[in-house]
């Protein structure tokens, strides 16, 4: 793939935000969390006739744990066609790597394989995860599309990505945005449909449903994979992005209306 499609544009200072261009050659697709199911990845890749020298494919993180094979997830992440921004559970493998762990809660969160490798792996394994984005954005036609693992949690996608780069993990009892960005459940849990400004959709994992959810402009897209045996969800961004007004329309602003607020997508 020519890396002025799959090489991202930008790069924010810190490292924790990553930009990319428009996909001039091929298709954008988003997948939810993955937790070690690349076998149900290869298959819906291959469903969706996905090309590997044409498309791209960005995940919002939560690769690893509970499922098959989470080892491979650093295969995935070397491929220059796949992006993900960082979830929970790598961040969870970054800080145990780094001797900050509770070692029976991150083997009760499925981190077993972590913990039967040699800590020289553990730390090399970590050294790629530490490279990962908290936040991707990417320019669509139709608007900008923010990637990140948990949610976003301030009402407006500029500040957001200000503040993740600014803040790293938490200091005292206040959660940093960075944080939050990987472990908020805050909108899901109230089925909060209020919409993310200066972007046009967001795509999050962490907080699963049976089928995926859109709250206001934000699309919740774990739907369980590796965890109580459910499905992975793989869509084009272009399926995504006709779920929410075009981007620049004074309506992005308000609230969508209640018929489609929190409609699972079919
Ligand atoms: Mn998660």
């Amino acid at each position: 793939m020519d890396a002025a499609v799959s090489a991202p544009v930008a790069i924010s200072a810190g490292g924790r935000v990553w930009r990319f261009g428009p996909n001039i050659v091929g298709r954008d697709f988003v997948v939810g969390d993955l937790h070690g199911c690349f076998d149900q990845l290869r298959a819906a890749m291959a469903a969706r006739g996905f090309d590997e020298a044409r498309d791209r494919l960005f995940a919002v993180g939560d690769l690893i744990d509970r499922g098959p094979s989470s080892e491979e997830a650093v295969d995935w992440i070397a491929r220059p066609w796949f992006h993900a921004v960082r979830g929970n559970h790598e961040q969870m493998a970054i800080d145990a790597a780094a001797g900050r762990c509770d070692l029976e809660r991150h083997i009760q969160n499925g981190a077993g394989w972590f913990h039967k490798l040699p800590p020289a792996r553990q730390k090399s394994i970590a050294a790629v995860f530490d490279t990962l984005p908290v936040a991707v954005e990417i320019d669509q036609p139709a608007g900008l599309v923010g990637v990140v693992h948990a949610d976003v949690p301030t009402g407006d996608w500029t500040a957001f990505t200000e503040a993740v780069e600014h803040e790293g993990p938490s200091t005292t009892v206040r959660r940093s945005v960075f944080d939050l960005a990987l472990w908020t459940r805050a909108r899901f849990d109230a089925r909060d449909t209020s919409v993310v400004t200066h972007v046009a959709l967001v795509c999050v994992g962490h907080s699963s449903s049976p089928d995926p959810l859109f709250l206001g402009n934000v699309a919740f897209l774990d739907t369980g994979a590796g965890f109580r045996g459910g499905p992975l969800t793989m869509v084009p961004l272009d399926e995504l992005l006709a779920r929410v007004r075009p981007v620049g329309s004074p309506a992005v602003h308000e609230p969508p209306s209640p018929s489609t607020a929190a409609a699972a997508i079919p």
